[in-house]
């Protein structure tokens, strides 16, 4: 079979983006995803900017519209037109009966990884006149500051310079087994009987079970229930996730470099993100040569080893970088001959090649790797991801996910963010 070339690679890649372009954001997936996703858009303006950097600004813009009154950027933008087709959907949600929610849009009322500021500012980069002429920086600002506040101040459950996730949504990781043992605590039988529009998508042996389902809706009914108020001393599930800290630090690098073009004191952006580096050494987990999540009320670890623990890379002056690196070039992760990054690793008990998030390869992770082995001076683990990123996106039509060993593609196909990073891969491919 001929390789296609890359216009042709780049052209899929496009057309994926426009079918999937709602007006003034990006679905993640027609069919399983058909509302805007909070770290799905960011991955998403990372490739959007370099077909129409105006509507990168949009798609990020329109998430910042729904940002709550405390600060936070809801998980999921709902389309009211599609409100039946994903569930929890917002008639689960009721946000605009809790005090503070978005005044102009239904949303969830959970969150996602911080990515945001790091797009924003690669938006911005992409397109520097177009953006200085919408005042784009200018008005991401604010609210990006308020986001990154929320995080820090509401969210460090357990005092100890972290932010905590509520819900396996949360770091975006859903079903990995970073989460098994808090879910464990959390009883699967939520109130209101739940309905499963996503198995109409995908295969259930590749998604989470009934049970974790049970779980993941008896958790959102309670902080829903809660009107969504972090205060809850008695919620079950507390935990320190790395992804979403080290992600919190990169976009804080990221807003510095945004105040500096506005005209902003960066320092204290910093600071936050030198303070968050540091704090992320009590996840380091030394048998394992890995970052891992903790339960923020204990700080006990959770033994196994995923992605979630690699992509702290993406930080400079981490502490265990060198060893981090060798995890991630051995046997469980890139050393078994996995072209992308497997989300649990394969010599974890707990690994499954096709199950959501228990090993399968996602892009975006893959393409957070390697833009963490680039700020650990290791061009060559960059260039084999980004490669590999090209190469397993066309042949399952941009799949969700890929076997991370045979690159077979699994989940639902033509999804955004898949499409979205090559494009931002050949587009660095293309610089002199
Ligand atoms: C997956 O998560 C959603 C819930 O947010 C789901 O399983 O229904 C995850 O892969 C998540 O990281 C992603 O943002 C979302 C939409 O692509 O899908």
């Amino acid at each position: 079979m001929t390789q296609p070339s890359t216009s042709e690679v780049r052209a899929g890649a496009i057309d994926v983006l426009l079918r999937n372009w709602r007006g003034d954001h990006t679905v993640p997936a027609s069919g399983l995803y058909p509302h805007q996703w909070s770290w799905d858009s960011a991955f998403i303006a990372f490739g959007l900017r370099h077909v129409s950097p105006r509507r990168a600004r949009l798609e990020l813009e329109t998430l910042l519209g729904a940002q709550w009154t405390d600060g936070r950027i809801p998980q999921i933008v709902f389309d009211p037109a599609k409100g039946a087709e994903y569930s929890p959907g917002p008639s689960f949600w009721r946000s605009s009966e809790i005090p503070g929610s978005s005044a102009v849009a239904s949303t969830a009322g959970f969150v996602q990884p911080a990515v945001h500021a790091w797009a924003a500012l690669a938006v911005h980069e992409s397109d520097p006149d177009g953006s200085a002429q919408a005042r784009f920086l200018e008005r991401a600002y604010p609210r990006l500051v308020a986001w990154h506040a929320y995080l820090t101040q509401r969210r460090d459950r357990g005092g100890r310079g972290l932010i905590s996730v509520l819900h396996p949504w949360e770091p975006g990781t859903d079903n990995s087994p970073l989460w098994d043992a808090a879910l464990g605590a959390v009883p699967a039988t939520p109130r209101v009987p739940f309905d499963r529009p996503d198995l109409a998508h995908a295969g259930p042996g590749e998604r989470p079970t009934d049970r974790d389902y049970g779980r993941y809706y008896w958790l959102a009914e309670r902080y829903r229930d809660h009107d969504c108020d972090d205060r809850d001393d008695a919620y079950p599930f507390l935990m320190e996730d790395p992804l979403s800290n080290a992600l919190l630090a990169r976009s804080e690098l990221a807003l510095a470099s945004i105040a500096d073009h506005i005209g902003v004191d960066p320092a204290p952006h910093r600071a936050r993100a030198a303070d968050l580096t540091v704090a992320l050494d009590q996840l380091w987990d030394d048998e394992l040569g890995i970052h891992t999540a903790a339960d923020a009320r204990t700080g006990e670890l959770v033994p196994v080893a995923t992605v979630n623990g690699i992509v702290p890379l993406v930080l400079p002056g981490l502490r265990d970088a060198d060893r981090l690196v060798e995890t991630l070039t051995g046997p469980g992760f890139l050393g078994s001959g996995a072209r992308l990054v497997p989300s649990t690793a394969v010599t974890s008990d707990a690994y499954d090649p096709r199950r959501y998030w228990r090993g399968p390869a996602w892009f975006n992770t893959s393409w957070l790797v390697a833009e963490g082995a680039c700020v650990q001076n290791r061009p060559d683990i960059a260039s084999a991801l980004r490669g590999a990123i090209v190469e397993l996106a066309g042949p399952g039509d941009h799949p969700e996910y890929v076997g991370p060993v045979d690159g077979a593609p699994h989940g639902t196909r033509r999804f955004s963010w898949t499409a979205a990073l090559v494009l931002d891969v050949l587009h660095r491919e293309e610089r002199p």
